[in-house]
């Protein structure tokens, strides 16, 4: 038994990635998905949905996690409005059961989803990557980021919809009287409400951690370390509210002991996103390859946590660097996406070999 891997796909025209590629990655089984045209809030159509299975199937890739059905804000700030957006998203649940669907990777984060300052900052080798300059956010207004986010215009960037950010001046205003403990009571609120549904349908839900796990701009952000996903796992205790264990998102938090959460959350992570990245002493991080000496985190250490613990859930390479000169979306090329991969099994695969009793020590 091993991991299920699964690889993000925007979907056609929205992705330089082109499918026949990605079935040519070893053991990959399915496709992470979602409608990314559709607002916050609106609930995903059969026929819409019904579109993406029948590509899927073409390739002969399941479709079995989605990332992300988005939550809107209403329902994070609490208002009233909420109920119209939760019985949407409901509906949206039993519509992705329809096809099968077994898991919906979501996230609570206040207005901004991911934060970075620069989407391709050059390294030594040329290669680019995503990264996170402290003090530029300290000192950037959040209409300056977000414009200058969004100047990468070629494809759309989940979690930085411009729709949204056209408001911001609205929500920071409306998020003035939201404190971490009322964001709390509202993903409380929202989780009583969808849990039910989403076992009557046999979706796990699995939310995303913050990234970067700690506030910004005075929003508050709480799925940030492992007090808060035990927290979260306990505000409404039924395994179908569940987790996405985010290695690069936790991780650019150094108190974040990320294998340590695997082994104690285990049963509870549906969706695995294995990456590394490299933290400097001021705040900043990169993205880097997912190789141990290249980054911070220790993704042997961070395999080994889920090949111990006999985890089959879905895992996907999460974000890659740009190499090779390939024209992506920021962080979701193929080639260091592909290599990651090749990583991960090489792990996995030797850790297998050793648990079967092979030995390499001493021959
Ligand atoms: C970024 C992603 C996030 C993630 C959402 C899930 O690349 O990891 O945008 O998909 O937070 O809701």
């Amino acid at each position: 038994m091993a991991m299920e891997m699964v690889f993000r796909w925007f979907g056609e025209g929205n992705d330089s990635v082109p499918l026949k590629y990605i079935q040519q990655i070893p053991g990959v089984k399915g496709i992470v998905w979602a409608l990314h045209d559709i607002s916050a809030g609106e609930t995903w159509t059969l026929d819409r949905i019904h579109e993406v299975k029948n590509i899927a199937d073409q390739h002969k890739f399941n479709i079995d996690v989605v990332e992300s059905v988005n939550i809107h804000e209403d329902i994070k700030l609490g208002l009233p409005t909420r109920k119209k957006y939760i019985e949407a998203y409901k509906k949206t649940i039993e519509n992705l059961s329809k096809v099968g669907v077994k898991v919906i990777c979501y996230n609570f984060m206040p207005i901004f989803d991911w934060v970075r300052t620069d989407l391709f900052k050059e390294s030594e080798d040329g290669s680019t990557a995503l990264f996170y300059e402290k003090s530029k956010v300290e000192n950037l207004k959040p209409e300056d980021l977000a414009n200058q986010i969004l100047e990468n215009k070629e494809f759309t960037l989940p979690g930085w919809e411009p729709e949204r950010l056209k408001q911001l001046a609205g929500l920071f205003e409306a998020y003035k009287n939201v404190s971490e403990e009322k964001l709390w009571e509202n993903l409380q609120f929202f989780l009583e409400e969808i849990i039910p549904v989403a076992e009557k349908n046999d979706i796990k839900m699995a939310i995303h951690p913050d990234d970067p796990p700690w506030p910004i701009y005075g929003l508050p952000r709480i799925i940030t370390n492992k007090k808060n996903l035990q927290r979260l796992l306990k505000i409404v205790d039924n395994p179908y509210n569940g987790l996405t264990l985010c290695s690069g998102s936790l991780g650019a938090n150094p108190s974040n002991n990320i294998p340590e959460m695997i082994r104690d959350f285990g049963d509870r992570i549906y969706f695995a996103h294995i990456r590394n990245l490299k933290r400097f002493d001021n705040g900043d991080f990169i993205e880097t390859s997912h190789k141990n000496s290249d980054g911070s985190l220790d993704i042997v250490e961070i395999v080994k946590a889920y090949h111990d613990i006999g985890f089959t859930g879905y895992a996907r390479p999460d974000h890659g660097r740009h190499i090779w000169d390939e024209e992506c979306r920021p962080g979701y090329g193929l080639n260091d996406r592909a290599l990651g991969i090749m990583y991960l099994w090489g792990i996995w695969d030797s850790l297998t070999k050793v648990k079967e009793g092979a030995s390499y020590v001493g021959n």
